[in-house]
């Protein structure tokens, strides 16, 4: 019984860790790796409505997400990833439509730190 207690309280900690950097990729998420200066892919296809993205930083510099509509508003931002490390982002309600994603950081989108999104 006292394993048991234990065991529980380690998955309660495991969890509480789940929505912010590192971790493992969460079942459903879509990975996509962010290096110097490109994301892969960088063409992706999502249902729309809650999407989650699980963001690798593979590179030697922070990046970001950014999710630009058309008219060029912003429809989620993830947070600052820094070398090495992950994050877990969600866009809580995407509209069907196209996309761009960029890395916002200074002279990434201009080096190539860019993709499309399309969302059905
Ligand atoms: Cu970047």
């Amino acid at each position: 019984m006292k394993w048991f207690a234990i065991g529980l309280v380690a998955m309660a900690l495991l969890a509480a860790c789940g929505g912010g950097g590192g971790g493992a990729q969460p079942a459903g998420s879509i990975k996509v790796t962010m290096t110097e200066f490109a994301f892969s892919p960088s063409t992706l296809s999502v249902p729309s409505g809650k999407v989650v993205f699980y963001l690798v930083n593979a590179g030697t510099v922070s990046h970001d997400m950014v999710i630009k509509d058309s008219a060029g508003n912003i429809a989620g931002r993830s947070e600052l990833v820094s070398a090495g490390d992950s994050f877990v982002f969600t866009v809580a309600n995407l509209a069907a439509g196209k996309y761009r994603f960029v890395c916002d950081q200074p002279g990434h989108e201009t080096n190539g730190m860019f993709g499309t999104l399309t969302a059905t």
